[in-house]
């Protein structure tokens, strides 16, 4: 509990920062765009990975302020670069479910777009499937709201603990992101490859964009490119960095 303490005064007192996993179009090998992920440089305990204060911000109304901050500097960040003259390219923010029970997200974003001035096109709003096994009217008016205004929905984790194909039938994400305990293995064992080739199969089918996560070696991104992938992330493309390497190593004017 005292991590939950020293969690609000991190955000008030700006001890919050954002690593960026780059995303390539697997075809063009192009930058598509950004994933931000949240770190914490605590004063005792050094950079705490999200794993260990995530969930317990989700236990309390704590990921709400989180999620906001995140999302917030994302876009400043985003529209920071435009403004610098650099090629546009989306940014993707994690969204808890319980984040999305505690507050208006289409409004927020709204705001945050507007405060910003990014355009919705340029943001990814990445859900996992635990939220939308919660197929509540409320959960489904927002993200229609949100891909009404521009912003694309990205499925994170496919394939991972919570399956039903259900909510697919229900609802039309824009990325489809195929799980690293997949791509990890897809090389040597052929029924994950063959999961990988439908996962592909059948986002296309239902007119989505697939993101392959966790790609580690170029032949990895070969095979994905062969199956029409469209695009991937992943250490062989780049670890997290923060925007100082993103600019240097992968920004273009
Ligand atoms: O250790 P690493 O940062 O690579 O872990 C990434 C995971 O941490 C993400 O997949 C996601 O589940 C979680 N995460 C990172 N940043 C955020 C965030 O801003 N909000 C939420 N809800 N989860 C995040
Ligand atoms: O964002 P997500 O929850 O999917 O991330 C899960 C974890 O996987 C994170 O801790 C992230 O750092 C890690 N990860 C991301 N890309 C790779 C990769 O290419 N290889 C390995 N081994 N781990 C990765």
């Amino acid at each position: 509990m005292e991590l939950e303490a020293d969690l609000k005064v991190a955000i008030k007192k700006g001890q919050l920062i954002l690593h960026y996993p780059p995303k390539i179009n697997v075809a063009t090998q192009e930058v598509m765009g950004v994933e931000a992920l949240v770190r914490w440089y605590h004063p005792k305990l050094g950079l705490v990975p999200p794993s260990k204060f995530i969930p317990i911000a989700e236990e309390t109304p704590l990921i709400s302020e989180l999620g906001e901050w995140v999302l917030r500097e994302s876009c400043r960040q985003n529209q920071a670069w435009q403004k610098q003259g650099y090629t546009p390219m989306k940014v993707s923010v994690n969204v808890s479910p319980q984040q999305f029970k505690l507050q208006n997200m289409l409004e927020l974003v709204q705001d945050v777009l507007q405060e910003t001035g990014m355009a919705p096109e340029y943001l990814v709003i990445e859900l996992t499937e635990r939220m939308l096994m919660d197929n509540s009217p409320e959960v489904s008016s927002v993200l229609k709201g949100l891909l009404e205004l521009g912003v694309s929905i990205a499925i994170g984790d496919f394939g991972t603990g919570y399956s039903s194909l259900a909510y697919l039938g229900k609802f039309e994400a824009t990325f489809l992101k195929i799980d690293q305990s997949f791509v990890s293995g897809m090389l040597t064992d052929k029924r994950l490859s063959n999961i990988v080739n439908a996962i592909i199969d059948l986002a296309h089918n239902l007119g989505m964009k697939v993101i392959a996560e966790g790609v580690e070696t170029s032949e990895q991104l070969d095979y994905l490119r062969g199956q029409g992938c469209d695009f991937a992330q992943g250490y062989f493309v780049s670890r997290p960095i923060d925007e100082r390497a993103i600019e240097d190593e992968f920004l273009t004017v």
